[in-house]
């Protein structure tokens, strides 16, 4: 789905450059394709950008649902390091990485958070 990202409506509590695929859309396993991309956290959406400029459009993935498997869930999910696994509601799942430790680190942070805060919405 796509989300009208009101700039003035709330700050976003991060943005940053990162990595993503999916790797499950709907239930449904999918083909892994690797993309930069800028993201949003904003309130209990992780926005992803898609295209530059104008045309902008951003790919929203509301209500991610916790809780974060645990890294050993992880194996065999990828040959990167410094990755997370991300599971939402409608059952869509994404990998977010990052080559700097420390940013993947924060993601993390600050969605598990974002999913404690909005877990009961
Ligand atoms: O789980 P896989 O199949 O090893 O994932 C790799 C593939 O998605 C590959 O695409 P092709 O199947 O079109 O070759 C990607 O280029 C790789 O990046 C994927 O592996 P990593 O380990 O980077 O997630």
């Amino acid at each position: 789905s796509t989300y009208v990202l009101d700039l003035n409506e709330k700050p976003s509590e991060k943005c940053g450059v990162l990595n993503v695929t999916k790797i499950t859309e709907n239930g449904k396993k999918v083909r892994k394709n690797w993309t930069s991309s800028w993201t949003v956290l904003q309130g209990s959406s992780l926005l992803f950008a898609k295209g530059q400029g104008g045309g902008t459009s951003w790919v929203s993935f509301p209500s991610a649902s916790g809780p974060f498997p645990f890294p050993s869930s992880l194996f065999g999910r990828s040959s990167r390091s410094s990755l997370f696994h991300l599971c939402t509601r409608q059952g869509t799942e994404l990998l977010i990485q990052s080559e700097i430790d420390s940013v993947i680190n924060d993601w993390f942070r600050a969605l598990t958070e974002t999913i404690t805060t909005h877990a009961w919405e």
